[in-house]
């Protein structure tokens, strides 16, 4: 920490002349984005920039993968952002496939690389105490987004996502209604220890048990969030069990492989067998105009200009919330066609 306390105060001295020219505030605010703002370097006195960054904001980004379009238009926001504002920061994107390990390799290399900030969407929530207290010590914060990691709330500045358990409670309450309160169910869950799979699994399954004594969920099996996945695992309920009403999928794109499934045994999606699922990704409002589908309960995925605004009041030394709690909404098949052209991803 003293090694890059000093080092900084050099550096910002060597170059807090030229950084006059490269700080601004920039609002992103087209209507796909919400509007935001990056800090003013100008202004930034206790700022400390790199020597090599021209002072910019540098931050690494260890991201999950590919495994959803949901992670797709979130790795979109924030790659978009860092090139509109390429002038006041500097992104260093890791793309782990899906494994812990790679996105702690990642997260070594940006200690190594001395960046302002490392950013995290932790793909499960354990495995994380020994690389966080790394980057603590090299006085490195780390922002988590869109998933929580299991460890003591000192290791990390804040956690940006929704509240996956609400997303499950608001879940089954619409299935409820979709099925009149009553029937056999089944639950195609998220990635295996991932905090988006158990948190909405909790809520759903606690909102069922305590509301709803006549739904049971006769079973549930990972689909590890991805389409593929969750045509296969639909597959197998439907071949043990023939009087299944519903089905609940903690992400689109697992439903959209359900339907798939549902649909090969000759069996109507969204008529026969409802469908509720998580994101709000396009995907499934367009199954949703074509009546297979019934509801998804949005999860914001568009967070990239918030993390970069929030990863630059932190390198500014400002405190911000342990939890930065994204708005999400709920939307059903009857109001699908009004707003599919409206949806940002
Ligand atoms: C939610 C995010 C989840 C999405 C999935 O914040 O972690 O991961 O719901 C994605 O689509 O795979």
């Amino acid at each position: 920490m003293k090694k890059r306390l000093l080092s900084s105060i050099m550096c910002a001295l060597l170059v807090s002349a030229s950084i006059a020219g490269c700080g601004s505030s920039a609002n992103n605010t087209t209507a796909e984005q919400p509007k935001t703002e990056i800090a003013n370097t100008e202004t930034a006195t206790s700022a400390a920039p790199k020597s090599d960054s021209d002072g910019k904001l540098v931050v690494g980004f260890a991201q999950i993968g590919q495994e959803s379009g949901w992670r797709d238009a979130e790795t979109m926001s924030i790659q978009t952002y860092a090139k509109e504002h390429s002038g006041e920061v500097e992104l260093k994107f890791a793309d782990a496939q899906q494994k812990q390990e790679n996105q702690i390799k990642a997260i070594k290399s940006f200690i190594e690389q001395d960046v302002d900030v490392i950013g995290l969407a932790p793909v499960v929530e354990t495995g994380w105490d020994q690389v966080f207290a790394e980057a603590q010590d090299a006085g490195i914060p780390i922002v988590l987004l869109d998933r929580t990691a299991d460890v003591d709330d000192s290791l990390y500045a804040t956690f940006i996502g929704s509240d996956f358990i609400e997303e499950g409670k608001i879940a089954a309450k619409q299935m409820a209604e979709l099925i009149g309160g009553k029937g056999k169910i089944v639950e195609i869950e998220g990635t295996v220890g991932a905090s988006a799979a158990t948190d909405r699994k909790t809520g759903f399954d606690e909102e069922i048990a305590k509301n709803y004594p006549d739904i049971q969920i006769i079973a549930s099996q990972t689909g590890d969030f991805t389409r593929a996945q969750g045509k296969e695992v639909m597959e197998s309920f439907l071949k043990s069990n023939p009087d299944i009403v519903g089905v609940y999928c903690h992400n689109d794109d697992m439903a959209l492989g359900a339907i798939e499934a549902i649909k090969e045994a000759g069996l109507k999606p969204g008529k026969d067998i409802v469908t509720v699922s998580v994101d709000g990704v396009k995907g499934i409002f367009e199954a949703m105009v074509a009546g297979e589908a019934n509801c998804t309960v949005e999860c914001n995925p568009l967070l990239g200009p918030l993390f970069f605004e929030t990863a630059a009041k932190l390198r500014k030394g400002e405190s911000v919330e342990k939890w930065v709690k994204s708005v999400d909404g709920v939307f059903t098949s009857d109001v699908a066609a009004d707003v599919i052209d409206s949806r940002a991803y």
